[in-house]
């Protein structure tokens, strides 16, 4: 095992890697910007180094900082969390180049699969199920008309380096897509200096059902089973439960199956997610991989008592995965909702400011993980992510209610947050049944 590493991350996830390492016996160097310099976690790190101002260009995003913070401090690996240089690999590629390990799947892991053209071609090859579309990108809007002439509207252009719905479009005829064509690719250009597109059939009213895997360095992948993550606003999850209540236990092993055959096929090493649709008939669709550790990872650790943070350090230190897939059992249901200082009310601006009281939810089957308390101000330069409340119950009817329970005990003030909207949801009608899609929270 490591005996030190460096976090290159803020807020909640920090704190939940510290968490991990704290109980492997591993020292934690965490790197902090200028914004950050009260932040509480900071105390639990055995060592804090500043590595510039607020902005994530001169801090949490600059690689030099970063290595030399990690050099100094002489660690054996880095831990990129969530966002930030998470999924970048030429950070890793450089972490490795200078004899640290980077906490996550290889540099060629996160090339090829961080390109959703190339993932969309190693899923068919590895004959996984993907959404009708083109066979590569897409050249120019000549071809996309031929494309989805033979798939028929409506279709979807996505950016192949996609991400936070940036230059994805929904087309419903030709002149259509046309126009969108050229708005996608100018705005995939800007955002990621990659103009690639690529274009499926559009799934109407699909949900979003993504599957946790854990893979090791010598062939060993089970799967973790399945978060559905349907209740999103503008591409930003809000509400994140496990098990899917969309999908029947045949569903279920096939979806998992599918994502422990596309790790296998892919030589996918570490943690990581496979996400997939699902539209009206059950039928489900790979759409692409996260190669990191995700938000929502809570919910699948509280049903299979498995921690994934744990399991990312050892097995990127080398360590065997010595659970077997008939051994990850899955018990009740759990639900997160992400806290975020937003007002609701008010189209969600961001809220930000000094929390003056914050009284959590607390008593049986609830986990908080946030590093906020009374006394805490929130910056106005990072996500509005104040915490992650997540319940866990016998079943999903159980969970609700101490969801709501939960909810009505939070209390964080004077900043917005987004509690009320969650009360809102966990009384609706549609969500209690499970019927819901991706554009419930916009009705709403
Ligand atoms: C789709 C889709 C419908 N059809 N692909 C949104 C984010 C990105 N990860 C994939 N997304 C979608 N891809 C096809 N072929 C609809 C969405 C989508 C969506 C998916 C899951 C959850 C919320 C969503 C909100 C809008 C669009």
């Amino acid at each position: 095992m490591f005996s030190r590493i460096l976090i290159a991350n803020r807020g909640e996830v920090a704190l939940r890697i510290i968490r991990a390492c704290k109980e492997l016996g591993v020292e934690t160097v965490v790197v902090y910007s200028e914004a950050d310099k009260n932040a509480g976690y900071l105390e639990l790190a055995d060592q804090a180094i500043c590595i510039g101002p607020a902005s994530p260009a001169e801090s949490y995003l600059n690689i030099p900082r970063i290595i030399s913070a990690a050099e100094i401090a002489n660690v054996e690996a880095i831990h990129p969390g969530y966002g930030f240089l998470a999924e970048n690999a030429h950070f890793a590629e450089i972490c490795r180049s200078c004899k640290i390990e980077f906490i996550g799947p290889t540099v060629e892991s996160m090339r090829s699969l961080g390109d959703k053209v190339q993932a969309r071609k190693i899923a068919k090859e590895a004959k996984i199920q993907t959404v009708p579309g083109s066979k590569d990108g897409v050249a120019d809007e000549d071809e996309a008309v031929k494309i989805a002439a033979k798939i028929g509207y409506p279709v979807i252009i996505k950016a192949a380096a996609g991400g936070g719905g940036r230059g994805m479009r929904i087309a419903h005829n030709e002149a259509n897509l046309r126009s969108s064509f050229r708005s996608a690719q100018s705005e995939a250009e800007v955002a990621f200096k990659d103009a690639r597109l690529y274009i499926e059939k559009y799934i109407e009213q699909p949900r979003h059902v993504e599957v946790q895997v854990l893979a090791d360095n010598y062939g060993n992948v089970i799967h973790l089973w399945e978060r559905d993550c349907t209740i999103q606003r503008r591409h930003q999850k809000l509400i994140e439960e496990t098990p899917s209540p969309a999908i029947d236990d045949k569903v279920r092993e096939e979806i998992c199956q599918s994502a422990v055959k596309l790790a296998k096929y892919a030589k996918y090493t570490n943690a990581g997610t496979f996400e997939f649709l699902v539209d009206k008939r059950k039928k489900f669709y790979f759409i692409e991989a996260n190669t990191r550790i995700q938000v929502e990872h809570p919910i699948t650790e509280m049903i299979t008592g498995i921690d994934l943070l744990k399991w990312q350090i050892k097995i990127a230190a080398g360590e065997k995965l010595d659970i077997k897939q008939r051994n990850v059992k899955r018990i009740g249901a759990a639900i997160e909702c992400r806290i975020n200082a937003e007002d609701p009310e008010k189209n969600f601006t961001p809220s930000p400011g000094k929390i003056e009281f914050f009284i959590p939810a607390g008593g049986p089957n609830i986990r908080l993980d946030t590093h906020v308390y009374a006394g805490y101000t929130i910056s106005p330069y990072y996500d509005s992510l104040v915490g992650k409340l997540i319940v866990y119950q016998s079943d999903r009817q159980q969970a609700i209610n101490t969801m709501r329970r939960a909810l009505d005990e939070f209390r964080i003030g004077p900043i917005k947050t987004t509690i009320p909207l969650y009360q809102e949801i966990f009384n609706h009608p549609d969500f209690i049944a499970g019927k819901v899609d991706t554009g419930f929270v916009d009705r709403l």
